[in-house]
């Protein structure tokens, strides 16, 4: 049997340690920390994510803007907005949510976002930062799941790591965080010949791939570390993760669940790297 990682108890812990933090910045400098999140469109799973995030930036003390745009907004109009956040100083963060509608090109969008306001870490500066080590902010989700692993006292050094999913956004990066703890990592992906072959050599297990109960508890070694990134909504609107819960959480050492695992923790670093970058803005 498992222990459980609680995400929203390990999330609260953080804000409360955030919300001292914001308060002092704001005794010192007479402002708060501020966020601006942009969204294009009505994608009902981010309009969730945006409110998520608003909730919790008011939670901790940080000014949040939400900026939304219609579905037929236009690259260069978007490209506008975020040149004006870009110079507007009493903005620290700016983030925005994807996926963005088909018509708009996300990686000129994304890459738009001055790198130190760029509180998602997902422009190309960033990402290369990331890869190098040299970095000011993380990824949000994968800086979670690392925080996860500290404060639930597991290390990573010598461990066998394994990624399931290569996403820039989650894959990609938390394999550089695990090398950087130096954690022997493999990543898994959609063309690779034998998953469980890999996965059932893991002592951290990290799945990020978007099917519900892809990991099955055969697909586990005895003993293992579980995080599971997937958010999927199922019928009935319910979330469940990449992982099935009930037959890994017998076999596994310590296992996250879904909700109340990875996702809290994402919001939870949003909030850090806002206080960050507003730090190293002031
Ligand atoms: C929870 C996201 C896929 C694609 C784009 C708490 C969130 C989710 C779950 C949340 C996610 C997933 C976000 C829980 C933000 C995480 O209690 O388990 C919070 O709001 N997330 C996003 O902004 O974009 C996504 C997943």
């Amino acid at each position: 049997m498992a222990r459980i990682i609680d995400g929203k108890a390990i999330s609260a812990e953080i804000r409360a340690e955030l919300a001292e933090e914001i308060s002092d910045f704001k005794r010192e400098r007479g402002f708060a920390p501020s966020l601006t999140v942009i969204i294009v469109g009505e994608d009902p799973a981010s309009q969730v994510y945006v409110r998520n995030k608003e909730k919790a930036c008011v939670q901790v003390g940080i000014n949040s803007t939400v900026i939304r745009l219609p579905e037929e907004t236009g690259e260069t109009e978007l490209l506008s907005v975020i040149d004006r956040l870009n110079g507007d100083k009493t903005v620290n963060g700016i983030l925005v949510q994807l996926p963005l509608p088909k018509h708009i090109n996300e990686k000129n969008v994304i890459c738009a976002i001055n790198p130190e306001k760029d509180v998602d870490a997902f422009s190309y500066v960033n990402a290369g930062r990331i890869l190098t080590g040299d970095f000011d902010f993380l990824p949000c989700t994968p800086a979670g799941v690392m925080e996860l692993l500290h404060r639930s006292g597991i290390a990573v050094e010598g461990k066998e790591c394994v990624v399931v999913g290569r996403s820039n956004i989650v894959g990609k990066p938390m394999a550089a965080l695990l090398m950087h703890e130096n954690g022997t990592v493999t990543v898994c992906h959609s063309k690779t010949k034998d998953v469980p072959f890999h996965t059932r050599r893991a002592d951290i297990l990290v799945s990020a791939v978007g099917k519900p109960d892809f990991i099955k508890p055969d697909m586990i070694k005895e003993g293992a570390v579980v995080i599971d990134v997937g958010i999927n909504r199922v019928t009935d609107g319910k979330l469940k993760g990449d992982v099935d819960f009930e037959g890994c959480f017998e076999k596994a050492e310590a296992i996250t669940p879904v909700p109340g695992g990875v996702g809290p923790m994402t919001i939870t670093m949003l909030l850090k790297n806002t206080v960050t970058a507003a730090k190293k803005q002031n």
